[in-house]
């Protein structure tokens, strides 16, 4: 991370990087994503399942760039954690009632969402990178956070129409990250024009897991490199080995 990426991300806790994804690549990924979808009937769906659809959703996970910006977020023993997609078209309401829009937010989750830096370093819990596989324009909807709540000395969440609350818009092909001890939530899709659709892998350090591991075994088997093996490491301390990291 240059140091106007580290100012941006410390300053918010959410930072956008252009261009991840070639646009050849964002219509394939679209196209295996619908042609999954469509075998199961659930067009319609508000999550979905990815990752292990085709290759390129772990080499994605692998993506020299992005792990070049974890490996300053999260450090040289960082692990991939789970993933999921989302999509959202016209009035889509994400979440239903049972839980709260805006969730997150520092120390939740038994204390796992954390930000901190310590001996200049910066250290965190899990960390969500969401690739846009269509574009999101302003008030389109869809993801929201509240800037600089990573870093809150109290725990509030604000309503969504809180003027605190930020619908930050990307293109197909960009990602954003942002730590989970940051406030966010999703907010309906407004946008008549376009679909949302985006990717969403979340990364945490080597010696904690937020998911549950069932499915982490399978996933290695179908591994095709030492760094996506590696990555998909369950979590532990002893005897863990630094990721391998790429040129980015
Ligand atoms: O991208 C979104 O709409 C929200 C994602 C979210 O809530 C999460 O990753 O915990």
């Amino acid at each position: 991370m240059t140091e106007a990426e580290l100012f941006e991300f410390d300053l918010n806790g959410v930072i956008v990087y252009r261009d991840l994804i070639s646009p050849d690549d964002v219509r394939r990924m679209n196209a295996i994503i619908d042609e999954d979808l469509k075998r199961l009937g659930k067009e319609d769906t508000f999550s979905f399942g990815f990752i292990d659809l085709d290759p390129c959703f772990l080499e994605l996970m692998a993506h020299p760039r992005t792990l070049s910006i974890m490996r300053q977020m999260i450090g040289d023993w960082m692990r991939y954690d789970h993933a999921y997609g989302l999509q959202m078209d016209t009035g889509t309401v994400e979440r239903g009632l049972a839980r709260p829009n805006l969730h997150g937010g520092p120390r939740t989750d038994h204390g796992e969402h954390q930000y901190q830096w310590f001996d200049g370093k910066m250290h965190n819990g899990l960390i969500v990178a969401i690739y846009a596989l269509e574009d999101i324009h302003p008030g389109d909807g869809g993801f929201i956070c509240v800037p600089g709540s990573h870093k809150a000395n109290r725990y509030f969440l604000p309503p969504v129409d809180s003027h605190l609350v930020v619908n930050p818009s990307f293109r197909a092909g960009d990602m954003l990250i942002f730590t989970e001890a940051l406030i966010h939530g999703t907010t309906t899709w407004m946008s008549k024009k376009n679909r949302r659709r985006a990717l969403l892998y979340k990364y945490s350090p080597g010696h904690s897991t937020w998911a549950s591991l069932d499915h982490l075994e399978a996933l290695r088997a179908k591994a095709t490199t030492d760094l996506q093996r590696d990555l998909l490491r369950p979590p532990c301390v002893g005897g863990k080995t630094p990721l391998n990291f790429p040129s980015a």
